[in-house]
């Protein structure tokens, strides 16, 4: 693994070749969803103002009526805002006049989207960040024929959108009409299925989750409709869990697991994540729980829809990245620790892998037996005997019996995120998981977790393991919080303690609506919370 990793959170490889399966890449092509539009008008304009207990110190004020203000006329240093009253994703489009003598120079014009406050409130040059800036949402546009009607090319992710005139001519100004967004999804309102929820904050949360889901749901199931737009691995199987209970596009989960089945490398790994256009493109990063997370999807695919040639058809890559996932361990069955960025898992900087990602393996190994036996017996006691030695060395190695929890790497570190997907892959019996979970959350270990993703898995590790009302308690207090703190969308990282983290060295670059943060309607439906 480490000709392709270094210890910086990226991946760049000089020399992976892959493999296009056509006819995968033909039948994924064949699911292209059509996509849905609506138009979408600004419910009013606002003014941001700080507000030291708001997220990010910054919260939104009406100001007087959006009719008479799209009326006035603007000149040089002018701006306002408007807010479409929800999260949108969609294309922009204004009908701008002159007002006053004939136009005698362009109008220069600068557009700011912001998925929050935040982001039309403090200028992007102060992004600091190590991924690129070029995420961050804005547009500077010159006008030479005025009046016109002006509509942005690019696909925008935002609720706020700040207009700065930046300049027109002393001789004249200009005035605003018609902005609206024509707003995209492949999500289809009419196949929603509706919940009847007696709590009324589970109702708001699974309201949330759905148009979080919605607006990530476009020519395929992206991470982020702001960033990085794209199709992960991670993602995509909790996206897929939450559409099975709420939209019930399975063709879409079809698409996107044949895509990644298309583009394999040469030794039969799928990508981590994948460009779709201009053509279809696997990125040059290998994760070994993404990948293995194929092969839950497809698991969790099958379970949804009971469609026997799609699970035929991918089985043999969906059995590679579980055999690619063995070839790793060494002679003690056991994971190898590294400090490359090899697996995902979170984004916690001092998060050990090793733990996590052997659970991984197992709770993959189970999954994979299960479909081994609906379509390619002859694999079942292979599988059977490598999962027993997995769990035998886990057991033997990584549980710390006096310490009542398993321990990763060479500094045995002690982590949520291990002991939750410890919990998950069930290595040990019922009673011993359960008191696992209890002693997790009586100990709070001091390596936590930073992302939805993995609060995600922390409720349903507690929801396996019959704590209902703990996992209920943690749902409304997590994604409560985001509510709370002014989300209409759930965002990519949340931590109720650090309402300022990024991994990515700034908050503007976050995303505010994130695939992997929409999960509470699964949970909420699927467990009948
Ligand atoms: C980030 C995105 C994406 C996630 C990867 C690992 O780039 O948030 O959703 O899957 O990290």
């Amino acid at each position: 693994m480490s000709d392709r990793s270094d210890r910086s959170p990226i991946q760049q490889a000089t020399k992976t070749t892959i493999v296009r399966n056509e006819a995968f890449i033909q039948q994924a092509v064949q699911a292209l969803p059509p996509l849905n539009r609506s138009t979408v008008q600004p419910q009013r304009m606002v003014e941001i103002v700080h507000n030291p207990d708001a997220m990010h110190g910054w919260t939104t004020h009406p100001v007087p009526s959006i009719s008479t203000l799209l009326q006035q006329h603007y000149g040089k240093g002018d701006e306002f805002i408007l807010d479409f009253g929800t999260h949108q994703v969609g294309y922009l489009s204004f009908s701008v006049r002159p007002v006053g003598s004939p136009p005698d120079a362009p109008l220069h014009l600068k557009l700011t989207f912001g998925e929050m406050p935040v982001e039309v409130a403090e200028p992007f040059s102060n992004y600091t960040g190590w991924i690129s800036s070029s995420w961050l949402q804005e547009e500077t546009i010159y006008i030479d024929v005025l009046p016109g009607v002006i509509e942005l090319p690019r696909r925008y992710s935002f609720r706020y959108v700040k207009f700065e005139i930046k300049d027109t001519s002393m001789k004249y100004r200009v005035a605003f009409d018609n902005v609206q967004i024509q707003a995209v999804t492949s999500a289809d309102a009419s196949e929603l299925i509706p919940l009847e929820h007696a709590d009324s904050l589970l109702r708001d949360i699974d309201q949330v989750s759905i148009r979080t889901l919605r607006n990530c749901m476009q020519e395929v199931f992206e991470d982020g409709p702001k960033r990085d737009r794209r199709l992960w691995l991670g993602d995509l199987r909790l996206q897929a869990l939450a559409n099975y209970e709420t939209y019930g596009n399975n063709e879409l989960v079809k698409r996107c697991l044949y895509l990644f089945a298309g583009v394999p490398d040469d030794r039969g790994q799928v990508s981590a994540n994948l460009f779709i256009t201009p053509s279809l493109i696997p990125d040059d990063t290998y994760l070994f729980d993404y990948s293995l997370l194929f092969t839950v999807s497809l698991y969790d695919y099958y379970r949804a829809t009971q469609d026997s040639s799609t699970l035929q058809e991918l089985w043999p890559t969906a059995y590679c990245q579980v055999e690619l996932a063995l070839e790793l361990l060494n002679e003690q069955h056991l994971l190898p620790h590294s400090d490359d960025w090899w697996s995902f898992i979170d984004w916690h900087e001092q998060l050990d892998k090793q733990v996590p990602s052997q659970a991984i393996l197992i709770y993959t190994l189970k999954r994979a037996i299960q479909l081994a036996e609906q379509v390619d017996p002859d694999k079942i006691q292979f599988l059977n005997q490598r999962l027993e030695d997995v769990m035998t060395a886990t057991l033997v190695h990584l549980w710390d019996e006096k310490q009542g929890f398993f321990v990763s790497g060479p500094d045995r570190q002690i982590s949520w995120a291990g002991q939750i997907w410890m919990v998950l892959a069930e290595v040990l019996d019922a009673k011993q998981n359960a008191a696992l979970m209890q002693h997790l959350l009586s100990e709070k270990p001091e390596i936590g977790l930073t992302t939805p993703y993995m609060h995600h898995y922390l409720v349903e590790a507690l929801l396996i393991t019959g704590d209902r009302d703990g996992a209920v308690q943690h749902l409304k207090s997590y994604w409560g919080g985001m509510l709370r703190d002014g989300a209409d969308t759930f965002w990519e990282l949340y931590d109720p303690h650090n309402k300022a983290f990024s991994p990515y060295g700034s908050y503007l670059i976050n995303s505010y609506c994130h695939a992997w943060s929409c999960t509470p309607t699964y949970l909420i439906r699927k467990y009948k919370l």
